[in-house]
């Protein structure tokens, strides 16, 4: 069991441990952050929040931005002052984070002087934004600050750290609480005890830090091991091939798709120092998984996390990784399967994932934690099975199950089957509602550059694959799939009438 003081701000705990001459940040040019810099950093900022600011414990401060050294400063400096860090992404347009600031009543703003248009066009009551990164004498990194330490405000173990939204694939945005012990609850199951990083780790990848698994990965575990980070800006499947190969990337947090795509273009990439691959946002399909091991040697440590619950629950590591499976509980985390009623189903029978652990799903003011927290069960959205080995193996969102003619369809079995052709880069299977049948599947698939568009093919590829009837009736060519700004795939688009 994880044990916290009762007193805890969780930036002043990851901050004070490693060495001040020790690395923790890196940027894409070259530019090196010792832990000792940052420390001296954050009291800048976290002077200045406070003063020039007038930031105050539990105040909510927006933080936008591309992934860089400064904004995972920011991100510090706004807990070590006991407020509440509530980042976005960097594709969340004005309309977007005028919702989220009114749901989290946020105040005050600290934006990377490039990414304030949208922010300056956003309709937000009395905000008050400070740009850093910029030229102006007002821009914060320019301001006169002591250069004394800021001694951390001592927050509860149970006050609110951060406040990470989540649109799913759809709907308004939800705001998912976090304390401060749930940050380094993170760090101290998954991290601890799936990754196991050491000192000399160099992380990197390509989730913004207002995704929380990429504040996990490039910002909470790294501290938390004393290691360090390299932040780059663009993160694309080839940037980040670039990146490894020439900052020695050892550890890298990413999603399925972006394994597959840089499938294609390892040639010529030294990924040696590479030890650590960690894939989660996503389902990943045991195609990827395999042709990952295949051409790097290295297995992927798959994982299910959620906002709500702030990073991975479900994993597995070396030899405990089995291709195909999610794997199991992480230590410290509790997982089941139960039907809608919360009646817990044998193993083999699909059914809802149900998790319970250190950190739990608190939505700010938002009616549907009734439905996502029940009985005490983090209920995730998804469909499970449990092997008999104990094993956890996805099946689909509960609402991307296809029923046609009386089979029950998982469209990412279909789009698994579909991946392992040789020509497919990305594929999405879902119903389309048809008078005779329910529904019928339908894939849309992204090819490789020059494939021919042979849906009949791939349709016969599909039927050697897999029983004939999880075959789509019809195969839609398209040059990329629907996705939300953490790249998760948006379906429910799919499934809307041409048109919409
Ligand atoms: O969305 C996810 O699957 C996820 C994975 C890891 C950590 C955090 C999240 C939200």
């Amino acid at each position: 069991e994880l044990r916290y003081p009762e007193r805890l701000n969780c930036a002043a705990e990851l901050l004070h441990g490693p060495p001040g001459d020790r690395p923790v940040f890196r940027a894409p040019d070259g530019t090196t952050w010792t832990y000792g810099e940052l420390r001296s950093r954050v009291d800048r900022l976290a002077h200045l929040l406070t003063g020039d600011l007038g930031v105050v414990p539990g105040n909510r401060v927006l933080l936008r931005g591309p992934t860089t050294p400064w904004l995972a400063a920011c991100w510090l400096a706004v807990l070590k002052a006991g407020a509440v860090a509530v980042t976005v992404l960097a594709q969340q347009r004005a309309h977007e984070l005028s919702t989220i600031c009114s749901i989290a009543e946020v105040r005050h703003a600290l934006c990377d002087v490039r990414a304030v248009d949208d922010l300056a066009k956003a309709e937000i009551p009395d905000l008050k934004v400070a740009t850093y990164g910029g030229d102006s004498p007002d821009d914060l990194l320019n301001r006169p600050a002591p250069g004394t330490p800021y001694e951390a405000v001592p927050t509860a173990a149970d006050d609110v750290a951060l406040i990470a939204f989540t649109s799913g694939t759809t709907g308004r945005p939800k705001g998912c609480m976090h304390f401060h012990r749930d940050v380094l609850a993170i760090a101290d199951t998954f991290s601890r005890h799936v990754l196991k990083p050491v000192p000399d780790d160099v992380f990197a990848g390509s989730p913004p830090l207002g995704f929380t698994f990429g504040l996990g990965g490039l910002v909470v575990f790294p501290l938390r091991a004393g290691a360090s980070a390299l932040l780059l800006e663009q993160a694309h499947p080839r940037q980040l091939l670039e990146a490894i190969a020439k900052h020695r990337v050892s550890v890298l947090f990413t999603a399925p798709t972006a394994y597959r795509a840089m499938l294609g273009e390892t040639a010529g990439h030294d990924l040696s120092s590479l030890r650590r691959c960690v894939s989660a946002g996503e389902n990943l399909p045991a195609a990827t998984w395999n042709a990952w091991h295949e051409r790097t040697g290295l297995r992927i440590i798959n994982g299910i996390g959620a906002t709500e619950l702030l990073h991975i629950f479900v994993s597995a590591a070396d030899e405990h990784i089995r291709p195909g499976t999610t794997g199991v509980p992480v230590p410290g985390w509790d997982a089941r399967v139960q039907d809608a009623h919360g009646t817990p189903l044998p193993d083999g029978e699909p059914g809802l994932l149900a998790v319970r652990g250190p950190v739990g799903c608190r939505y700010l003011a938002d009616p549907r934690q009734r439905d996502y927290v029940r009985d005490g069960w983090n209920i995730t959205g998804d469909t499970y099975v449990r092997d008999p080995d104990g094993y956890f193996r996805y099946v689909a969102r509960a609402d991307d199950m296809i029923i046609s003619a009386g089979y029950n369809i998982a469209g990412p079995e279909v789009e698994d089957a579909l991946l392992r052709h040789p020509d497919v880069v990305e594929a999405a299977v879902v119903g389309r509602p048809d008078e005779a049948r329910g529904q019928v599947v339908v894939a849309y698939t992204v090819l490789k550059e020059g494939a021919g568009r042979d849906a009949e093919a791939l349709r016969a590829f599909v039927k050697s694959e897999l029983a004939p009837y999880k075959c789509p009736r019809e195969i839609v060519f398209m040059e990329s799939l629907p996705r939300t700004a953490t790249g998760k795939l948006q379906r429910f688009r799919l499934r809307a009438p041409a048109g919409d």
